[in-house]
């Protein structure tokens, strides 16, 4: 038998996995939390769909429930045919048209493309997403990876582009799914309407490390994100201590920049499989798309054993390097700011 305590505590249980089960719908990556125009069309009409098959749903079981509970001589005659055509045929096809009308409607103000005030190239890579910069501007533009930032505000349009296989970019807060296929680009226009930072996804299952192949959207001020388009433009900075200059022989020696291009140090990624650009890498907030978070210990961890914390990602593990070797790499990997 419950006696009140426990009664109580099951109620506090539930109360707390009620308002778990809600906060689920606030967050960084939620399509229930828009902040910015389409994604608010796109949770504007889930809203409609959802609450509308709720009402269908509630209506149908009032029915069933009539028919099976009401006294046999007081039930309502309706003829079978009359019946059929009104809810099988008339209400779908009225409802349905409705549906696909304001669809289509709804399309049309996600995708038209206001002239956008920025645009970005993005490229999908297994596992991982690059991102490039006023590409078209010589000179002025640069590469990152993993990390979008975009001023608040602004109408930011996005091509898509993909190195290998078919991947979809998503960021549930600011827009919907877009395919990311090879040999063809697609755009898509973001929009945040306040600061933030924003968790995006690969959503199309792209091999061994589709999971881990995520991305932050981050939105800051005009001011904040002049600044860091302007520190991004800048080269590498150089090595300042001696552990870091060991650092940068290191990754010389061993083959690191073939596939990781660092701008100012004359090392631009030359495989086809390249990893990320190093440039600033110390200025993301996570390594390896979205898998850990950006500290020396980490750092240390993707050298020495990349393949053990993305196993079959394209960068190889570097067992043989000693902890006094990968201490400098990562500390000269931190100047990069
Ligand atoms: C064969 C190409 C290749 C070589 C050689 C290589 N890497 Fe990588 N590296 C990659 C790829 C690809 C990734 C991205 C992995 C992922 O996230 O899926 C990566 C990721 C990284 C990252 C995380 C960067 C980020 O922004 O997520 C660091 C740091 C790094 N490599 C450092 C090194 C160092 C130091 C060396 C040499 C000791 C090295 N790499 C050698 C391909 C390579
Ligand atoms: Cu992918």
């Amino acid at each position: 038998m419950l006696d009140d305590i426990s009664i109580l505590n099951k109620k506090r249980t539930c109360v707390t996995a009620a308002l778990l089960l809600l906060t689920g719908c606030e967050g960084i990556q939620s399509t229930l939390s828009p902040r910015g125009p389409a994604a608010a069309e796109i949770a504007h009409i889930s809203w409609i769909m959802f609450i509308g098959a709720a009402l269908i749903l509630l209506v149908v079981m009032v029915l069933a429930l009539y028919a099976l509970y009401r006294d046999p001589d007081k039930r309502i005659a309706v003829s079978a045919s009359k019946l059929i055509f009104a809810g099988g045929v008339a209400f779908p096809t009225i409802t349905l048209t409705a549906l696909l009308v304001y669809g289509v409607w709804s399309m049309g103000s996600i995708r038209v493309d206001p002239q956008p005030e920025l645009t970005i190239d993005v490229i999908g890579n297994q596992w991982w997403w690059e991102v490039q910069y006023q590409r078209d501007t010589p000179g002025a533009g640069f590469t990152t990876a993993n990390e979008i930032r975009v001023p608040v505000g602004a109408k930011v349009r996005l091509r898509l582009h993909s190195n290998d296989v078919i991947h979809s970019f998503w960021v549930p807060n600011l827009a919907g799914k877009m395919d990311v296929i090879p040999g063809h680009i697609n755009t898509l226009l973001i929009q945040a309407d306040k600061e933030g930072t924003f968790r995006g996804q690969c959503a199309e299952f792209c091999g061994a490390q589709h999971a881990r192949m995520a991305f932050f959207v981050i939105s800051q001020p005009r001011e904040q994100f002049d600044a860091w388009m302007a520190e991004q433009r800048a080269p590498a900075a150089a090595p300042t201590t001696e552990i870091s200059r060991s650092g940068l022989a290191i990754l010389r020696n061993n083959r690191c920049l073939e596939c990781h291009a660092v701008r100012g140090i004359g090392a631009t990624a030359i495989v086809q499989r390249h990893g990320p650009d190093l440039t600033h890498i110390a200025s993301r907030t996570h390594l390896a798309g979205g898998t850990l978070k950006n500290n020396r210990a980490n750092l240390k961890r993707i050298i020495a054993d990349s393949q053990g914390v993305k196993p079959g990602n394209y960068m190889p593990s570097y067992p043989h390097l000693s902890d006094d070797e990968l201490e400098a790499v990562a500390s000269y990997l931190e100047g990069l700011r």
